[in-house]
């Protein structure tokens, strides 16, 4: 198997992490922003609108990272059982997504500075209800659909609140029920020892955004 994209976390990096937490084999391309327009015309054979990133899984190629994202959680057992499982997979992975828009919208806004606390407090009150949601409904500390068995509402969530880390300094943490459920899934196995290798990007972004495009405006695990 094989994932194409740019050399950054970004809509590739769910992928990924399901790939690790799985220990699947896998090659990663990451396409350097320069070859880019090169390429492109290339991408445009094998997906819609030439963008990454691209799934490359034997003879069949997909794009659309929460197309992958599915066909993986498929492939690879992290789907929900039963249809009201997978809806409320999807059902968290629309409000993951909804971190990750207001997250990426404030990492390109030309206005960072002046609009990070104002997004900041907007984001409290979203995590509050996420708390709630998660006090409600979660199968256990840990876990969110399934005891014991990860999905693909984990990857996405936990993906999502550690985005959340170097842009809003303490608020995740002020959480203390979604910031143990995220740091458990950044501990498991598989997922542990890929985030803290070499493997994994350096940065949430290309370094062209006002935030998350540098090592230090992205979070890094360390040994513990
Ligand atoms: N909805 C698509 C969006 C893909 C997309 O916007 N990709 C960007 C990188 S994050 C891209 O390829 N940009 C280069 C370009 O459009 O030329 C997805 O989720 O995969």
């Amino acid at each position: 198997m094989k994932l194409i994209y740019f050399g950054v976390r970004g809509r590739v990096e769910t992928a990924r992490l399901m790939l690790e937490l799985t220990k699947t084999p896998y090659e990663f391309e990451a396409v350097p922003l320069e070859s880019w327009l090169e390429m492109k015309p290339k991408m445009l054979e094998r997906t819609p609108l030439g963008q990454l990133p691209v799934l490359e899984d034997g003879a069949f190629t997909l794009c659309q990272s929460a197309a992958i994202n599915r066909y993986l959680a498929r492939k690879l057992g992290l789907a929900g059982a039963t249809i009201e499982e997978e809806a409320w997979i999807d059902e968290i992975a629309e409000t993951a997504g909804d971190l990750i828009f207001h997250a990426a919208m404030l990492n390109w806004n030309p206005q960072f500075a002046e609009v990070r606390a104002k997004n900041r407090e907007e984001m409290q009150t979203r995590l509050r209800n996420l708390d709630n949601f998660f006090e409600r409904t979660a199968a256990n500390a840990e876990f969110w659909i399934a005891p014991g068995k990860y999905t693909l509402a984990d990857v996405l969530m936990a993906f999502a609140l550690e985005t959340l880390l170097p842009l809003h300094p303490g608020l995740v943490e002020s959480f203390p029920k979604l910031y143990h459920f995220m740091k458990a899934f950044f501990s498991a196995d598989g997922v542990r020892e890929y985030v803290r290798s070499d493997r994994r990007s350096k940065t949430w972004t290309i370094p062209n955004a006002f935030f998350a495009g540098k090592p230090e405006e992205t979070h890094q695990w360390t040994a513990d």
